[in-house]
Parts: structure tokens; C-alpha cells; sequence
């Protein structure tokens, strides 16, 4: 079996989109310039776009999220510190041990729920000085969480951890790939997330459909430092403006389209919260991410190989976990099928 159309529903992620037409116009119309030297006028004008819809003084593009949140640890850290960071994040699971080999810095792990951590965690966790042991140099947030199954903080709890990291002269950096995401369902702006942040990372690439490209974001003397470090890892680019144009209309364009991909994952956790042997509750599911578990003795790889064969896709993310990720090229007709599609193999999994 195939989807009706032929077509195949892509809910690995939303880094699978697909530029828009006005993007692929943009990039071929971008005034350019070596941005290495500062010279490229559509870089620069991204970056001062990013850093006004945060609120931050300065912002840098970099290549890609995992750059942008390495140069942010290599710009806030010393060798041997320790970072703070929930146990699910990003940072510590998806991004290739980078902060041991990049920044010298240890990861201090602390289990959040839903990948969320709480002020007095935290606080519990940050290390008074002694020769013994290594100093916190960092606490790390992720806001929406990825591996939390696109969780949100409470602004609250966000303004608690910043407040305690403050008091202990802590720097805070937020990886907020999908900040816009967590905004649009908290209704809280952007910059209330990130005023509770030294730096954020937000990526384009991601549901907000640009081909390439990240910002890292924060005062202007961080992102100076940080300018450089980009530039020692080689993501220094030259007419980096091509990328820039269409991280542009992105910004201009696609944040307010958000809503219709987190309508669409609603719509998604319902119907699956509706077959037996899913494990979801979809009053839990606030943003575009869905994260469901299979009743034993159902297996992740399995089921979600027989739904590829069906043309739905969707990413295993656990001996028992499926992650399925709404975005711009999937609509909510789509949705009914991926359930219909997970329904009929969860019955063709079951073992003899
Ligand atoms: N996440 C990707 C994969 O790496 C898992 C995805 O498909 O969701 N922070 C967060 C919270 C992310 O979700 C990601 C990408 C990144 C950072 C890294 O961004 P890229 O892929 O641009 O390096």
C-alpha cells in the first residue's frame, strides 16, 4: 500500500522542507558580498533583523543549529568547566560529543520532565567553589524541547532559572532552534523567552523552511568573540548571502504559519492516541513536534519501517519511541493518513 496520491508524508522533522518559490527568487536576486569581511549586505541585514526579533544587541548567522549552539559553549566557557544541561537536550545527545572535543567543557546531565528543568534543580546543581571540582560555567536550556516531545517552558520557570544563574553570575544560553514555535503556543513574544537568556540559537532550516542556516544571538561584545570562533571552525563564509535571502523571507513570512503546524500535530496526536498500542497523551503534545511510544512488544524500528513502505516517514527515536515532526509540506489531510497508516501496521507488527 501506498499513500492515495503516491506522495510521500516526510514527519521525520521539519528540516526536510523545502524552500518557498519567493526564497528561491530571493536567493537569486541577494545583493552580495564577502561576509567574512563583513561586506555582505543581506547577511548583515539578517542578522540585524534576528537580532531586533529577539531582542538582542548583535546576532551571527552560522551554517547550521549545532554550530550555533558549539560557538555559543566556546564563546561563554573555559576548558574544564561544567555546563548544565537537561538530559535529553540536544546539546548532549544530537550534536557528536562536540562540547568535550570543541570547548574542553564536561556536561553536568540533569533529568528534566518532558525535557524541562526546574529552577531548584538547577540551583541544586551548580557547583560552589572548591578545588575539587569543576566549575559551572554554563547552564543551557532547550525551549521548544526536541527530544521532550517539542515541550515549552513556562515563562515563569524560565525567568526562575535566569534569576538564580544571574545571582550566581552564570551565563545562560538558550537553544531555541524552534523559539517561534515555543512563543506561538505560550503566546509569549520571543523576546520575553529570550530576555531570560545571555545567548540563543534559533535555526531557519528548520519548521521555518529556509534551505540553510542558524543565528546565534546575544550582546554585541558576545557576538564579536563568537565571530571569531566561527571563524575558527570554518563556518566564516563568503557570499553567504544567498543563504541570507531566503533566511529573510523566512523571518518575514513563515513565522505567523506556525499555528497551522501545530493545529496539524494536535490533529496527529488525537487519532493516534486513538489506537491501541500507542502510548500518548495528546493534551501533552503543545507545538509542532508528536512523540508516541508502542506497547510491548511492539518495536519502533519495525513499525516505523513498514510505515516508510507506505510512504509515510517517520523517525525512531527509541527502542520503543517514534517521533513524527508537522511542517509546511505536509497538511492536515496528511495527518489522517500517517494515523490510518499506523493503525493498520501496528496490527501488522503484532508477532505471530
Ligand atoms: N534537530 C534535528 C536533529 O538533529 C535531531 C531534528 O530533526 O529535530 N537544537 C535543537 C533543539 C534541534 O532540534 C536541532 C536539530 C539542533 C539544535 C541542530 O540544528 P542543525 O541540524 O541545524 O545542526
Amino acid at each position: 500500500m501506498r499513500t492515495d496520491s503516491g506522495r510521500v508524508i516526510d514527519l521525520r522533522s521539519d528540516t526536510v522542507t523545502l524552500p518557498t518559490e519567493e526564497m528561491r527568487e530571493a536567493m537569486r536576486t541577494a545583493v552580495l558580498g564577502d561576509d567574512v569581511f563583513g561586506e555582505d549586505p543581506t547577511v548583515n541585514r539578517l542578522e540585524e533583523m534576528a537580532a531586533a526579533k529577539l531582542g538582542k544587541e548583535a546576532a551571527l548567522l552560522v551554517p547550521s543549529g549545532t554550530m550555533g549552539n558549539q560557538v555559543a559553549l566556546l564563546t561563554h566557557t573555559r576548558r574544564g568547566d561544567e555546563v548544565i544541561v537537561e538530559a535529553d537536550a540536544h546539546i548532549f545527545h544530537y550534536e557528536s560529543g562536540a562540547p568535550a572535543v570543541v570547548s574542553g567543557v564536561m556536561l553536568r546531565t540533569l533529568p528534566g520532565r518532558d525535557g524541562l528543568l526546574t529552577a531548584d534543580q538547577v540551583e541544586a546543581a551548580v557547583r560552589s567553589p572548591d578545588v575539587h571540582t569543576p566549575p559551572t560555567g554554563l547552564v543551557c536550556l532547550e525551549n521548544t524541547h526536541n527530544r521532550g516531545g517539542g515541550s515549552v517552558y513556562p515563562l515563569a520557570t524560565l525567568q526562575a532559572i535566569s534569576a538564580l544563574a544571574l545571582a550566581r553570575g552564570i551565563p545562560v544560553h538558550l537553544d531555541g532552534a524552534r523559539i517561534f514555535n515555543a512563543a506561538l503556543a505560550t503566546g509569549v513574544p520571543a523576546t520575553a523567552i529570550a530576555a531570560c537568556a545571555d545567548s540563543v540559537m534559533f535555526c531557519l532550516s528548520k519548521a521555518l523552511s529556509a534551505p540553510v542556516g542558524s543565528l546565534l544571538c546575544g550582546p554585541a561584545a558576545f557576538i564579536a568573540r563568537a565571530r571569531r570562533f566561527r571563524k575558527m571552525l570554518g563556518g566564516g563564509m563568503r557570499q553567504a548571502g544567498v543563504l541570507a535571502a531566503p533566511g529573510i523571507v523566512a523571518l518575514e513570512k513563515m513565522v505567523d504559519r506556525l499555528e497551522v503546524d501545530h493545529a496539524n500535530a494536535k490533529r496527529l496526536a488525537e487519532g493516534l492516541a486513538g489506537i491501541p498500542g500507542v502510548l500518548l497523551d495528546p493534551a501533552r503534545v503543545q507545538t509542532n513536534i508528536v512523540i508516541f511510544r508502542l506497547a510491548p512488544p511492539r518495536t519502533a524500528a519495525l513499525v516505523v519501517r513498514a510505515l516508510a513502505a507506505d510512504g509515510v516517514r517517520a523517525l525512531a527515536i527509541g527502542p520503543a519511541a517514534i517521533r513524527m515532526v508537522t511542517h509546511k509540506d505536509v497538511e492536515a489531510a496528511d495527518m489522517d493518513t500517517a494515523v490510518a497508516a499506523v493503525a493498520q501496521h501496528l496490527g501488522a507488527d503484532r508477532p505471530a
